[in-house]
């Protein structure tokens, strides 16, 4: 399951080209593609609710091996989608389209480290890429 933030949909339609040109769209089929490349079923999924995120990640720990996450905004507050994440017993890639330590101060410290196996940030849909691909390795080498 790949699992992006509150306005994760705007990507793309950034003046600013924080997040790159790709559309979020464009970054879903993107991700798609490579999933079925790499030989494993992906669900892509956004949302700006917190308590919608967090019934996902519930939803994964019956449904999938594997968690990708993009909690954007959330990342610097949320507890409860650490807690929500600290439940799921499998690998936990945090992603971020942007450098967050290139930014603002209080996007430093994100709230879901603690919970996540290794993190993406920086490298915008190339980053999203790498985690599927990283994904699929920690996936093939993790106990039955
Ligand atoms: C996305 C957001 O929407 C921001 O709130 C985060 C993250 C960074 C990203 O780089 O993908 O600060």
């Amino acid at each position: 399951m790949f699992l992006n933030g509150p306005n994760a949909n705007l990507y793309g339609l950034d003046a600013s080209g924080t997040y790159g040109a790709d559309s979020f769209p464009q970054i879903e089929a993107a991700c798609l593609a490579r999933a079925e490349e790499l030989g494993f079923s992906l669900d892509f999924r956004q949302s700006n609710h917190e308590g919608v995120l967090i019934d996902w990640i519930q939803e994964a720990r019956q449904s999938c091996d594997g968690v990708l996450i993009n909690a954007a905004g959330l990342t610097y507050t949320s507890i409860a989608i650490l807690d929500a994440l600290l439940a799921f017993n499998g690998p936990i890639i945090e992603c971020h389209m942007s450098n967050i330590w290139k930014r603002e101060p209080f996007r430093h410290h994100s709230f879901i480290s603690k919970a996540a196996t290794g993190v993406v940030a920086g490298l915008g849909l190339r980053g999203y890429l790498l985690g599927l691909s990283a994904m699929s390795e920690l996936i093939s080498e993790s106990p039955a």
